[in-house]
């Protein structure tokens, strides 16, 4: 039976999905066995499952969703747009008035440097576009030796052959034969694994940090360096906030060697960081951005490039033909929800309220968990959040990598009605940026009542000793 309907119970639904879809970075087997979770609604900060439990969604979804679900403004722009033309395409020189739309909006609320776009389906996409750009930039200066993009270890820039290379995730390279040549990764700024182990302060090992950079330059051959790709603060890697003397200073090393500087935006952007864009929250200012996730709030898939004055001028005034793009590349639903969303954030003061109001009293609250017994370190950005857990708090060990204690802390948390990431032995969030204060408190408390439960587990299983 293949009709869609919300009639069938768990068990029927689970089966369903259990012999047919394949999900994305799953263990099939083990999923069959367990059953997944179905979500079938949302309001809010808040998702129901097929048994009707309520859960606070402490991801936005998978780091989008981030002026939360159920917003009138998106459902009635696509609605409206769906009715009046629900697909052209912006190949054989055509445009939506959706596309351009929110091309223009984009560049109003980017730095100023960013006047153009290139649209994408995805960050994947995006970052895909980003590989053919810069070396199309390279190409047309009479460079063409300059192909080798510099990464960073346990970077997370898409699934896509050129996102998956670009990403420093071993087990992704594993599968596949990752990365496709002219991809090399440094080591990330990583205090919590790097700096403090050397007993390092956080903004001496942000210089070190970005030294690796140059060192990264000086060996590959500067004149065969095209481009230099983070993210201003790695989301799926753990949410890891840099020193802040870290992006500055990688900044100065591009601007020395004249590598093109991009910053992955696909997470930070659209507010998480309290600003438009993680790079103006870091102090950098990136050649070109990938974006997608919160530029439609997830509601439908968009992603892509913003392109900085530095390529666009090269590509734009020099470049003939760029032989690149996507059917959906300004699909016009996906811009015209982009349109609203984009609107919303701004009539409701969303970025500001992140910045002002709702980071620091989420930045209050990761402080007092920081006393608790398993939590090493705290961080927060704006409304991304994340705690190290360690066995011995004085000395920072962790547990054995055999137990996976971040799982079994997350196991709490979707039995008590959280969703929380874990990163390896990190547990992360990154909430819907409308939430409130007292949605916070009701997190926080969840988030404590997990880990003392992971704690109780530990005590009881000797896994402290
Ligand atoms: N760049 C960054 C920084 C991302 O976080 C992508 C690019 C790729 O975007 P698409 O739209 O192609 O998925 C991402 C995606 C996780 C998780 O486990 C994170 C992402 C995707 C899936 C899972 O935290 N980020």
């Amino acid at each position: 039976m293949s009709t869609l309907s919300t009639a069938r119970t768990t068990a029927q639904w689970q089966a369903a999905d259990a012999a047919h879809f394949l999900h994305p970075f799953t263990d099939f087997q083990s999923l069959a066995r367990k059953g997944s979770r179905i979500v079938t609604r949302a309001d809010n900060i808040y998702l129901w499952d097929s048994d009707g439990h309520k859960i606070l969604d402490a991801m936005s979804g998978l780091w989008c969703v981030n002026v939360g679900y159920g917003q009138r403004a998106l459902i009635d722009a696509a609605t409206k747009q769906l009715t009046e033309l629900p697909f052209y395409n912006a190949f054989f020189q055509t445009a939506t008035p959706p596309a351009i739309e929110l091309a223009e909006l984009l560049a109003e609320v980017s730095p100023p440097q960013f006047q153009h776009v290139f649209f994408s389906g995805s960050g994947s996409e995006g970052n895909d576009t980003v590989v053919r750009m810069v070396r199309r930039y390279w190409d047309i200066l009479g460079q063409p030796g300059r192909q080798v993009i510099i990464s960073r270890v346990n970077a997370y820039h898409g699934s896509t052959m050129a996102g998956a290379s670009l990403g420093g995730m071993s087990g992704m390279h594993a599968q596949g034969g990752l990365p496709i040549p002219g991809i090399v990764h440094i080591e990330q700024p990583h205090w919590w694994q790097h700096g403090r182990t050397q007993g390092l302060d956080r903004e001496a090992f942000g210089l070190q940090a970005a030294r690796w950079l140059e060192d990264k330059i000086l060996e590959v051959g500067p004149d065969k360096v095209a481009a230099f790709i983070g993210e201003p603060v790695q989301g799926a890697g753990g949410v890891i906030v840099p020193p802040a003397s870290y992006w500055p200073e990688v900044q100065r090393i591009c601007d020395k060697y004249g590598i093109l500087l991009v910053s992955d935006e696909v997470i930070c952007g659209f507010g998480r960081t309290g600003r438009w864009f993680g790079c103006e929250t870091m102090g950098f200012r990136p050649d070109l951005m990938t974006f997608a996730k919160g530029v439609s709030s997830g509601y439908v898939p968009l992603g892509g490039v913003m392109v900085g004055d530095r390529v666009a001028k090269v590509l734009v005034e020099r470049g003939g033909e760029f032989a690149h793009g996507y059917t959906y590349s300004g699909h016009p639903v996906a811009c015209a929800v982009a349109v609203a969303n984009i609107r919303l954030i701004r009539e409701q003061g969303l970025v500001e309220r992140v910045r002002d109001d709702v980071g620091p009293y989420l930045a209050e609250q990761f402080r007092d968990l920081a006393a608790h017994p398993l939590v090493g370190e705290a961080q927060t950005c704006g409304l991304m959040g994340a705690l190290q857990l360690v066995r011995d708090k004085a000395t920072g060990a962790a547990f054995a990598e055999a137990i996976e204690f971040g799982m079994v802390c997350r196991g709490h948390c979707f039995r008590e009605g959280l969703i929380m990431r874990a990163v390896g032995d990190r547990m992360i969030i990154a909430p819907p940026l409308v939430i409130t204060r007292a949605q916070i408190d009701e997190m926080v408390a969840l988030i404590r009542r997990c880990l003392d439960l992971a704690l109780a587990d530990a005590r009881r299983e000797g896994w402290l000793g």
